[in-house]
């Protein structure tokens, strides 16, 4: 029995555990990734560790979120960002140099190495066979630190890719099938690894736009092999001596399988307010449409754009649609105006964006009181685009730009024109807008503008935890939710107090001054609670407001181990019926807890209010025990290295021991 793809990276890089499905493993990482938006809590974090410099191959911060620059508090975190990188060495990608993600890819992922990012979306480098997770910065900081991450040990599921699509139809519409039969939770606990021959039919760009909104799946990561195309890519990335080939072992065996024919394959789209809302435009019909946007992590390639010029050239957008467009790096957009076609783009009466995330992530281009907005992005949850009535379908950049000049959602394969291309033999590589790190031992000023302020540390677990049932939320409630983010929020990240007058604003505009005026409490929710991004600010904000444990029916990987990292209880509901007998204000009681928790996975609470009992699983490892006891991972780490007596920075003035 030979091992898959993804056995042979973690095999290659276990630090810790058996590989056993279901047993936590430590596994090393190479590389780390942080953007703007999460990086500025993350390094607050490595700082508070007290450790000099980073220990991985490379730790790259990049600086692509908050790029609108309202008032001063991004411009401060960046220059937060860009120093303290510079100190402890990190590489800085300064703000125009594109996409975490897609910069990433371009120019420092690593067949068969591991890549942990404060992202959700870091899965994109699975498209250069890289074992890439998203995380939240806490367990980032500590991997920069050399520590390893834990995750439990993926069920891998192999998704056999048949035959080649049609022309027109895109790498976007064989992961929007794959949310369409499994839907957003259908990847939890799994690794998607993708195999068969068609594969060979799918360029890096078109690997990594898969492997990017696996993230949707809700998968661990997702992978492709290293190949010939492969090392193209890398060749003409000028980086051939990193390309290494990497399959699976013969006899590699898998938990599952699904299998996808290209042949068959249609244009698809999510419609609102779901990724795994999938249909065929055919069944969906005609939809005016008012807004489109190209561009984010998952479709902003070179290969992904000159599609969308072979669509626009000669034409103009409709005049009831406004058309964006945001290049995914400095590198596409240079190519584009190089070739003549940033020059049709414009021609054509597109809008265009600076490489970043940009609409993705609600800065800026919010669509029109009850608007459609098509977008080649990976998310479509209400109110993300920033505007609530908006409605989002996610669609592939051969489908957003044929309809830009509709006017109402089209079929691609209505196109006379050919848009097949190829990946470039050369990039244009040109690396200086990444900083480098300062030489060990140089002393570097750390500058720290007005917008940071103290994040909130957990106390030891209480032996009573007790409190109101602040919120009853429905199934699969997004981060977005729990602490939104957009134009006006993005900018505080550094600032958890502000952040908190925000907190589930869109299930429930009472709960932050409902969770003061209670001192905190729970929070109960039903399944996949806690999926769509890493930030680890929708588990620090509800610590904030005093939120001591959530009820759910099942939860999202990197928000579990965020509320864990917070020392906030996530507990299961053995008898998700249980879920119905609860209602807001209900007051809950874990008598207890301390040994409850350190005794095994049945946790009793208590509804006083009706008078009832519920048996909840705490479905967690014996380190995430040790975690919730010592009221989250900082607790613990500080606790352990007091009694190695190993120095750590309890005095730094970002932290409140
Ligand atoms: C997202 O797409 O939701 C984000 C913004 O990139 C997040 C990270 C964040 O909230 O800063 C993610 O995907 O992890
Ligand atoms: Fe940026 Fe959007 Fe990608 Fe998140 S999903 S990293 S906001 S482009």
């Amino acid at each position: 029995m030979g091992c898959n793809l993804t056995q042979r990276i973690i095999k290659e890089h276990l630090a810790d555990g058996e590989m056993v499905a279901g047993n936590q493993v430590g596994i090393r990482i190479d590389q780390t990734l942080t953007q703007d938006s999460t990086g500025t809590m993350a390094y607050l974090q490595f700082e508070a560790m007290g450790i000099d410099r980073v220990k991985t191959e490379r730790s790259m911060a990049y600086i692509d979120h908050n790029m609108l620059q309202q008032d001063s508090e991004s411009a401060d975190d960046h220059r937060y960002i860009q120093t303290v990188a510079k100190k402890h060495g990190v590489y800085f990608s300064r703000p125009g140099n594109g996409i975490c993600h897609q910069v990433h890819l371009e120019r420092f992922g690593v067949p068969g190495e591991t890549l942990l990012g404060s992202d959700s979306h870091t899965p994109t480098c699975g498209g250069i066979g890289m074992l890439a997770i998203g995380a939240g910065g806490l367990d980032v900081a500590v991997a920069m630190g050399g520590g390893p991450y834990y995750i439990m040990m993926p069920e891998v599921i192999n998704v056999r890719l048949i035959g080649k699509l049609r022309p027109y139809v895109s790498a976007k519409d064989i992961i929007l099938e794959l949310l369409r039969r499994i839907s957003v939770k259908g990847g939890v606990g799994k690794v998607m690894e993708y195999t068969g021959e068609g594969v060979k039919s799918l360029s890096v760009p078109e690997r990594a736009t898969i492997t990017n909104m696996g993230a949707e799946l809700g998968a661990t990561t997702s992978i492709f092999p290293s190949d010939e195309l492969t090392r193209a890519f890398l060749k003409a990335q000028q980086r051939k001596e990193v390309w290494r080939t990497l399959q699976p072992e013969e006899g590699a065996t898998y938990d599952e399988t699904i299998v996808v024919d290209l042949r068959i394959l249609e244009p698809l789209a999510a419609m609102p307010h779901s990724p795994d809302n999938v249909k065929s435009l055919a069944e969906i019909g005609e939809v005016k449409v008012d807004q489109v946007a190209i561009g984010s992590c998952t479709n902003s390639s070179y290969q992904d754009l000159m599609k969308v010029v072979g669509i626009l050239k000669g034409k103009t957008v409709h005049p009831d649609v406004s058309l964006v467009i945001s290049p995914g790096s400095r590198q596409v957009l240079k190519m584009l105006a190089a070739n003549g076609a940033l020059a049709d783009l414009i021609a054509a009466g597109a809008r265009i964006l600076e490489p970043a995330c940009g609409p993705c992530i609600g800065m800026g281009q919010a669509p029109s009181t009850n608007g459609v907005s098509l977008r080649t992005f990976n998310r479509n949850f209400k109110g993300r685009c920033g505007t609530v009535s908006a409605g989002v379908y996610l669609v592939s950049p051969e489908t957003a730009a044929i309809s830009a000049i509709a006017g109402s959602l089209a079929d691609p394969r209505t196109c006379e024109e050919d848009i097949a291309v190829d990946i470039p033999e050369t990039f244009p590589v040109c690396d200086n807008m990444i900083i480098s790190p300062a030489d060990e031992g140089v002393m570097v000023e750390v500058v720290r503008g007005p917008n940071i302020k103290p994040f909130p540390l957990n106390q030891t677990l209480a032996e009573k935890v007790e409190g109101s049932v602040l919120l009853k939320v429905g199934d699969n409630i997004t981060t977005d939710e729990i602490m939104p983010s957009n134009a006006k929020l993005l900018p505080f990240r550094s600032n958890i107090p502000y952040l908190a007058g925000y907190c589930f604003v869109p299930c429930n505009a009472e709960f932050p001054k409902r969770a003061n005026e209670k001192n905190g409490g729970f929070v109960v929710g039903g399944e996949n609670y806690g999926q769509g991004s890493s930030r680890e600010h929708a588990a620090l904000v509800p610590l904030y407001l005093g939120v001591k444990g959530v009820l759910a029916k099942s939860f999202a990987r990197i928000h579990k181990t965020n509320l864990i990292n917070s020392g906030i209880l996530p507990l299961t509901f053995k008898h998700p019926v249980d879920y119905n007998g609860i209602a807001e204000l209900d007051d809950l009681c874990i008598e207890n807890a301390g040994a409850q928790v350190r005794n095994g996975n049945r946790i009793i609470v208590r509804n006083r209010t009706r008078v009832a009992e519920y048996e909840m699983s705490i479905e967690v490892s014996d380190r995430e025990r040790e975690m919730l006891l010592a009221g989250g991972k900082i607790n613990l780490i500080r606790q352990q290295a007091k009694q190695k007596c190993v120095y750590i920075d309890s005095a730094h003035p970002l932290m409140r021991f």
